[in-house]
């Protein structure tokens, strides 16, 4: 299996009866599913994430509204807008990530390889390139 970061989530519809997306744990993506969170109500502007994972893969997709990730693998920064119910982004570990809120009422859904534990967060950036520079993830994992 071979994935890019975004992803195009299958569709099932018609413009009359409305569309249907869905994606399947170890097909769409790399990693079963542990944990769904989803983040809503965020005001317009509002700037969100601002660490990494040491560990942690995880989709996300954005069901209304329209968000803008930056990921960040400590060399390069890639911006990412999720603004269709179509797309999803696969954030695999290791990677810096800034969410911006653009639209008001956006809802960003997660699903994620494992349960919530604060010490797998890196909230540090220096600390995050320190991670990187010592060679912690190999991207092609
Ligand atoms: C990520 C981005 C996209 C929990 O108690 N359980 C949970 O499952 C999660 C995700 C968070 N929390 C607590 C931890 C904090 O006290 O909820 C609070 C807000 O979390 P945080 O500031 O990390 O929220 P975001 O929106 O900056 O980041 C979240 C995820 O934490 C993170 O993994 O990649 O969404």
């Amino acid at each position: 299996m071979s994935f890019d970061h975004l992803i195009q989530l299958r569709i099932n519809g018609s413009e009359d009866a409305g569309y249907l997306s869905f994606f399947e744990a170890e097909k769409d993506i790399p990693f079963p599913i542990k944990r769904v969170y989803y983040t809503y109500n965020v005001p317009v502007g509002t700037k969100r994430g601002m660490h990494a994972h040491k560990t942690l893969q995880q989709l996300l997709w954005c069901p209304y509204g329209e968000i803008e990730v930056i990921l960040d693998d400590g060399k390069e920064k890639t911006s990412y807008l999720l603004d269709s119910p179509e797309k999803a982004l696969l954030v695999l570990k290791g990677y810096w990530r800034n969410l911006y809120w653009k639209k008001e009422g956006s809802v960003l859904c997660v699903a994620a390889s494992d349960y919530y534990d604060e010490d797998d967060y890196i909230r540090d950036y220096d600390e995050f390139i320190k991670y990187v520079k010592e060679g912690y993830w190999s991207y092609e994992d």
